[in-house]
């Protein structure tokens, strides 16, 4: 049988570096898009790159999307580049519009292009779903976004499903709420949690700086749902589906459940930071995986717990074993944010 072809955006994201291992895994020859930077930032991806094969590209450039599809011819074509952080979303709403919105239309117009009969994945959000009008929210259920990141996410989805209709693609959405890892940027909160405990126990930091710790998530592991991703791609018609767990979970439950993990008291430690706080909450986001469990025979393998506690173990285990000491912090819109970056 033909050895099948995957186009992977975004491969040195989180999900990017688990997709990889998986279509590897299942026998498939991998592409991964990257862009230029100053420096390479393969620390997710270092452990695949004598299997992968890189292509150089960037959501912006149509030019270069149209060149990777023609060069790849992608049996299936996975679309995870995004500018991803939402507080980045107010400093930088053009940017986060162009990349995360308009990209997707950029990556279409490259696959109807070049690769018309390549099945295509987009990695829609459950923060499109915002300021929610139903619980828990399932593919009905209509969009309310509350940052520039949701609405590009929003606009991400809607041309997927209209090069669906219009072109006849073979066009997914994955509507996928929070999935978390050891290889979560450091930016986000389960990871910023994680890691500022285990800085904390190893005596590195004395505080962990948060915003609104009553803010309620759908929290999964990211390994789970690549598994998702995939699958959605083998059925014998494109649809869109949700991707959660079905449980919620607030920030403060995930401070509680990780400063357990390491034997200490999260009141000793936690500082609530006004700055911290977005202009415009996602108060509380629970997800309906009916669909993905009926159709798909998809449903998460990993408890809430077992994520966390997985993840204060990894970044004991990285910090533990550093020889050199940790670089300097530079400070971000998120405040207290280690420049340095851990991907076990
Ligand atoms: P991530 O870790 O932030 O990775 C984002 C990826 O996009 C990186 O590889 C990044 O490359 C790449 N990228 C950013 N701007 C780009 C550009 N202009 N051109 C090409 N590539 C660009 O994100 P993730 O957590 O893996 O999420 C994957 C996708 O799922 C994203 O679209 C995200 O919005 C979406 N999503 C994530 C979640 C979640 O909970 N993780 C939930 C729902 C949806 P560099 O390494 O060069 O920066
Ligand atoms: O925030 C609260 C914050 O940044 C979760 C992205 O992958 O998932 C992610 O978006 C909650 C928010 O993720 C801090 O206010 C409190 O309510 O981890 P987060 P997110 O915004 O939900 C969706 C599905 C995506 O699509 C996105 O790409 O935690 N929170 N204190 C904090 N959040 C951060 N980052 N830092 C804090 O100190």
């Amino acid at each position: 049988m033909k050895q099948k072809r995957a186009l992977i955006t975004g491969l040195t994201g989180q999900d990017g570096s688990y997709l990889a291992e998986l279509l590897l895994d299942k026998g498939y020859k991998v592409y991964g898009m990257v862009r230029r930077s100053s420096l390479e930032r393969f620390d997710r991806i270092k452990h695949l790159l004598d299997r992968i094969h890189l292509v150089q590209g960037d959501l912006t450039d149509q030019s270069s999307l149209d060149e990777a599809v023609k060069r790849t011819q992608p049996d299936e074509v996975y679309n995870l580049a995004a500018q991803s952080f939402v507080p980045t979303s107010w400093n930088q709403p053009v940017l986060t519009g162009e990349v995360t919105g308009l990209g997707v239309t950029r990556m279409l117009e490259a696959v109807r292009r070049y690769k018309r009969d390549a099945k295509f994945y987009q990695a829609s959000s459950s923060e499109m779903f915002g300021k929610v009008h139903q619980s828990p929210q399932n593919e009905q259920t209509s969009f309310y976004p509350r940052s520039p990141y949701g609405v590009a996410k929003v606009h991400g989805h809607m041309i997927t499903v209209n090069y669906r209709e219009s072109y006849r693609l073979f066009a997914c959405s994955g509507i996928l709420f929070n999935h978390e890892s050891p290889r979560r940027g450091l930016e986000f909160v389960t990871r910023k949690i994680t890691y500022g405990v285990a800085k904390i126990k190893l005596g590195l930091a004395k505080e962990l700086r948060l915003g609104n710790l009553s803010a309620r998530r759908d929290w999964g592991f990211a390994g789970d749902y690549v598994e998702a991703m995939w699958l959605m791609l083998q059925q014998d018609r494109p649809d869109d589906y949700v991707i959660a767990t079905g449980e919620s979970h607030s920030v403060q439950d995930v401070v509680n459940k990780a400063f357990t993990a390491a034997e200490l008291d999260p009141k000793a430690y936690v500082v609530v930071d006004q700055a911290l706080f977005r202009p415009a909450e996602v108060e509380n986001l629970i997800g309906d995986a009916s669909k993905a469990r009926r159709v798909l025979g998809w449903h998460p393998r990993t408890s809430f717990g077992e994520l966390i506690d997985t993840m204060v173990k990894a970044d004991l285990h990285y910090l533990g074993n550093l020889s050199s000491p940790l670089p300097s912090t530079i400070v971000g819109e998120e405040g207290d944010m280690p420049s340095d970056s851990s991907h076990p």
